[in-house]
């Protein structure tokens, strides 16, 4: 019993991390763009971005890309040197660590003109350690969204719970052993 609750309480937890994630389209339904002058500070002032989180940016690559780049040249608009470049029309970036990420156009003027953005992925808050592996720089794949990971149901014999189980075990077995102990001492 105990064990059943053990189990099901773990696979909350997993949907819970997994409801986390979550996918913004940047700039909304404009999306990335220089021409229905979206403020992308305000775009991304009203979302709390957690790491595991993707942006997508979706634009038309004939006018645009995505430059990811340092808060210097974020500030300065200098395209000279981008950490990474995206240039499908269609790129996810999932934010794998917490901090500003800084991303403009590189295209000449746009990012002068406001196509920038800072996202800030909050640091964890619990205490539950998130894996933070290092910042892939491409991470490009154009047109594949996270994959939905599949749960194995409450009902499913999953995992062993024999680590979960033992104290229960332990405990009945102590009754048992004790209840013989009396029973022994006490029959005479
Ligand atoms: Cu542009």
């Amino acid at each position: 019993m105990a064990a059943r609750i053990v189990v099901a309480l773990a696979c909350m937890v997993v949907m819970i991390r997994l409801s986390k994630a979550a996918i913004y389209k940047v700039g909304g339904s404009a999306g990335w763009t220089t021409i229905a002058n979206v403020d992308y500070k305000l775009w991304a002032s009203n979302k709390t971005f957690h790491i595991g989180d993707t942006v997508l940016f979706q634009y038309n690559p004939q006018f645009h890309n995505v430059m990811r780049v340092t808060h210097e040249m974020y500030r300065n608009c200098n395209n000279s040197k981008p950490i990474s470049t995206f240039t499908t029309g269609n790129d996810s970036v999932t934010l794998t660590n917490h901090g500003h990420h800084f991303f403009f156009c590189g295209v000449p003027g746009h990012c002068q003109a406001g196509q920038k953005l800072d996202v800030n992925v909050i640091h964890p808050t619990s205490s539950t350690p998130l894996s933070d592996p290092p910042i892939s720089s491409d991470s490009s794949s154009p047109s594949s969204p996270p994959s939905t990971t599949t749960i194995p149901a409450a009902g499913v014999p999953g995992p062993s719970p024999s680590h979960a189980a033992s104290l229960p075990n332990v405990a009945a077995a102590v009754v048992a052993l004790l209840v013989s102990y009396l029973f022994a001492n006490f029959a005479y």
